[in-house]
Formats: structure tokens, sequence, C-alpha cells
């Protein structure tokens, strides 16, 4: 495996000045590895504070310097930027190597590795294996796509394990990472725009498994299944009875059971999160953690524990009965459908879907049937209302509103007892809201306005 040499002959360069772009800068300035800084955006973030960390390197903003690029030995590329840009594409015409951080990483890593990707549950399940990985006394990096920069955990060697998310942008660009335990968790469409169809999405998303000692896949998602796998210890997790090395979810009188193989580990109702779709994360984390040779009962403790993370399907507050759920992190179709499916009542619509946003060119039509099934009214606000209105128009009521504020008003008048109003839109924020994290605050505390 090579790692990048301390050498004045090479030329690196590092594109983006965003967290990921200033750990490569940091994480090669440590081991003198000298470089160029590129950001393609006139203003980048950070550009004061990296002139002043770095006042002898060389930073180009405002475009991609091509000339440059050609001449270049290995390009460290963010996340963010598509390997499609036509600079990039020259320069691995011209023989340039291209990788991402987390390729980088992986050159340097000495620690196990648990990798995990996925359309849904990333952050959820990371979370959640990170916190078990710690009951089980070990020292723990848990990060990724979920905020701290892998190459930020590699110093000071202070780690003896790592638990990454990890996105299609980054397992784009990795080629060496050879994780102890690799899973991707569920494929529906997402970050269409970016990768141009569902196949080179799924296609960028099974990187993950290429090196793994271990993989756990979903049982009812063929597309989170390797086309061959060969010299590979297979995991699975699943809504139905398991198998060996098998994790599974049975009915027993009118009760969910999670089971491992053959026999029973904890009654559902026992967690803390709710939804089949937790359950499904819950026992994703469990085939994770034994493929890790983690305690069983140890685990078992951290999930009944845990208690979810914010602005996933998160309970805010009931207002004249009426339930105000806020899912701001549904940022695509796969996880808005889990958020309806999860709170539909058998029996009646019982949902006020508040969506929309920007779709990422998605397909909304994949809503249709389940919005048919449980949603009274869709409010719509955002960039592609019109695109969900008429994918989901005909099936139930639906109503535009230009703000956040007004589509709460809306909802709460929509709503009647045993209702539930939520917040799962199914489309990124970008064009109202600064991220999901954002719309979701907003959402809450609309509700404690609006609504109450
Ligand atoms: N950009 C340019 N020109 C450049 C460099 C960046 O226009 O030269 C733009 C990108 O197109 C993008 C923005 O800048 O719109 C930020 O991109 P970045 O790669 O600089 O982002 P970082 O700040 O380094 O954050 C990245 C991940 N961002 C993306 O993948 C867009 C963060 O995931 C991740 O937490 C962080 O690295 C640490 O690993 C965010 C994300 O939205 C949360 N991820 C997507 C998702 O979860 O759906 C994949
Ligand atoms: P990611 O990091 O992949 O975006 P999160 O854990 O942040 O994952 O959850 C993102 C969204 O997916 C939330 O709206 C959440 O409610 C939903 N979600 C959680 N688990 C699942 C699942 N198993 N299948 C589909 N959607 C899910």
């Amino acid at each position: 495996m090579m790692q990048i040499i301390a050498s004045s002959q090479l030329i690196i360069i590092i594109i983006g000045l965003g967290v990921t772009g200033m750990s490569a800068a940091r994480f090669l300035a440590k081991r003198s590895i000298r470089f160029v800084m590129m950001d393609s955006r006139e203003n980048p973030p950070n550009y004061e504070q990296f002139c002043q960390e770095f006042p002898n390197i060389k930073c180009i903003t405002g475009c991609l310097d091509q000339e440059l690029l050609v001449k270049a030995d290995e390009i460290i590329v963010s996340p963010g930027v598509n390997l499609q840009t036509p600079e990039l594409t020259v320069a691995v015409d011209a023989g340039v190597s291209i990788i991402g951080d987390i390729e980088l990483f992986a050159r340097y890593v000495t620690k196990p590795v648990i990798a995990i990707t996925g359309s849904n549950a990333k952050s959820t399940v990371t979370t959640l294996v990170g916190e078990m990985a710690k009951a089980q006394g070990y020292s723990v990096g848990v990060g990724g796509n979920l905020g701290v920069p892998v190459l930020d955990m590699l110093e000071g060697d202070s780690f003896d394990y790592f638990v990454l998310e990890l996105s299609s942008f980054q397992l784009e660009s990795t080629f060496s990472l050879s994780p102890k335990v690799a899973t991707i968790l569920n494929i529906s469409e997402d970050h269409l725009d970016r990768h141009g169809s569902l196949q080179a999405y799924h296609q960028a998303k099974q990187r993950i498994y290429r090196h793994a000692e271990n993989i756990v896949i979903n049982r009812q998602d063929v597309l989170t299944q390797p086309p061959v796998a060969n010299n590979v210890t297979v995991w699975s997790f699943g809504n139905d009875k398991p198998d060996v090395k098998g994790f599974g979810l049975v009915k027993e009188k009118q009760q969910y059971h999670l089971y491992y193989q053959f026999t029973q580990v904890a009654p559902a109702n026992e967690l803390n999160v709710k939804g089949k779709h937790n359950y499904m994360n819950a026992l994703a984390a469990l085939a994770i953690g034994t493929a890790a040779e983690f305690d069983l009962t140890v685990m078992i403790e951290v999930l009944k524990a845990f208690r979810g993370l914010p602005h996933r399907c998160e309970y805010i507050k009931t207002v004249d009965h009426v339930v105000y759920i806020n899912d701001s992190k549904a940022t695509n179709v796969g996880a808005t459908l889990a958020a309806i499916d999860g709170f539909a009542d058998e029996n009646k619509k019982n949902i006020v879907l508040i969506a929309g946003g920007q779709g990422k060119g998605a397909d909304f039509s994949i809503l249709k049937s389940a919005v048919k099934k449980a949603v009274h009214h869709v409010i719509l606000i955002g960039e592609d209302a019109g695109k969900l209105a008429l994918a989901l128009g005909g099936i139930t009521e639906v109503v535009n509103k230009a703000t956040l504020r007004e589509a709460v008003s809306a909802a709460k008048d929509y709503a009647s007892p045993g209702d539930i109003v939520l917040l799962s839109p199914a489309c990124a924020s970008f064009d109202m809201f600064s991220g999901f994290a954002q719309r979701g605050e907003q959402f809450a505390a609309l509700v404690q306005e609006v609504a109450a």
C-alpha cells in the first residue's frame, strides 16, 4: 500500500476548503508533506483560517487550475466535489491518481475499522455501534460522513477502534480500505443529481465490501448484497425469522422480538426507539457488533439505553391529542417511506405529512402507495413542491404553502385527535434552510408556538 512520501518532488493537491480539506491539510503538514490547496468557489469557507495556519502554502480559489492538476502526482478530493468535474476527468486521463480522505486514512490506519453505508440509517447505526464498541471497553473514534473527518481521528494514536459512516461520495474515491466489518444497510434513490443513475450510486456503495473481512447484508434488500461473496464472512439482518449468522424480527403473541439465529435476545418493546425501521437498525447494529466479536449481552444493554438521534422521527409534542414528529433528516424518499410506514394506523388514514425542498432528481411516485394508505393531507413547501404535487395529487389532498410556519399552521387545522403531524420532507433543505438541523429546529419551535 503506497503512503504519500515526504518529498519535495511530489505534487499533491487538495481540493476543497471544507472540513475534509482542512483535515487533509493538517494531516499532510504534520508529516511535512508539501501540497497545494484549491477550491472552485470564489469565497470558500475556512479561507482565512487556512492562510493563517498555512502561510507558506499556495491556495488557489475561484477555479480548479487545470495546468497544475495534470502535473499532480495525487489529488485529494473532498466528497462534495463531483469526480466528473471536467478538470478532474482531464487529470485522470493524464494519469493522475485521485483519492479521497478515506483512502488516505486507509493507507495509514493500523486499528480495526467498522465501515457503515446505506441510503438511510447510517448516522443512527454508526452512533449505536460506536456506543456498543465503547461499552466493550475500546477507545473508539466515531466519525466520517457523520461529521468528524476521519483524518482528524488518526492524530495522536488515541483510538484503538474506528466506526465510520461513509457516504457514496466518499466511497467513490476509496480503494484500499480493509474493514473488519462493512455493511450497506439499505439502498433507495438518493443523490441521483450527482451519480446520474441508481446503478452508479449502487456501484459506489458496493465499494465498501471490496476488502472487508466480514460483511453485513439486509435480507430484504437485494441491492445491499454483493454480486459475489468469496473469501468473506456474510452476516445478515432482516424483518423475518433469521438463520445461521442472522438477526431478525419475529412476532410472537402480538409482540415483536429481536432474534439471533434461533434464539430470542430481546423484546422489541424494551427499546426506546419505535417503529419497524428502528428495529431494523437495532438488528443491523447487533449483526455488525457480533461480526466484530462484541459481547451480545453488553450490546443489548446499549440498545435498551439508546434514545435515537435528533431530527430522526423525533417526538416533539402532543397538542390536542395530535402528535407532532420531527423527521427533518428524511432527505430522500426511502426515509419518508419508512416514517409513513412506521406511524401508519392499520385502520384509518392518520397522518398529515409536511414535505418538500430539493428533491435531488428522485422519483417521488415511489411514495404513492404509502401516502394513499396512511396520509389524508400532504402540505408541500420548497423548490420541488410542484414535482411532489404532480406525483401525489389525486392520491390524497395536497396543498402548497410558502413557508414552514404556514405549513405547520395548516397541519394543525387539518389534523384530528389521534393523528400524527409528520415533518418528513423526502428532500434536502438547502433551498430554504442552512441544513436539515435548522429545518427541524424551526419545526419544533413552530409546533411550540403555532400548534400550542
Ligand atoms: N465545493 C465546491 N468546490 C470545491 C469544494 C467544495 O463547490 O472546490 C462544494 C461542494 O460541491 C459542496 C460543498 O462545497 O456543495 C461542501 O463540500 P465539501 O466536500 O467541502 O464538504 P466538507 O465540509 O468537507 O464535508 C464533507 C461532507 N460533505 C459532503 O459530502 C457534501 C460532510 O457530509 C461530512 O460530514 C464531512 O465531509 C466529514 O467527513 C455532509 C453531507 O451532506 C454532512 N453528506 C451527504 C449526505 O449525508 O447525504 C453525502
Ligand atoms: P443517514 O445518516 O443515512 O442519513 P440517519 O440515521 O440520519 O441516516 O436517518 C436518516 C433518515 O432515515 C431519518 O429520517 C430516519 O428517520 C430514517 N431512517 C432511519 N432508519 C431507517 C431505515 N432503517 N430505513 C429507512 N429510513 C430510516
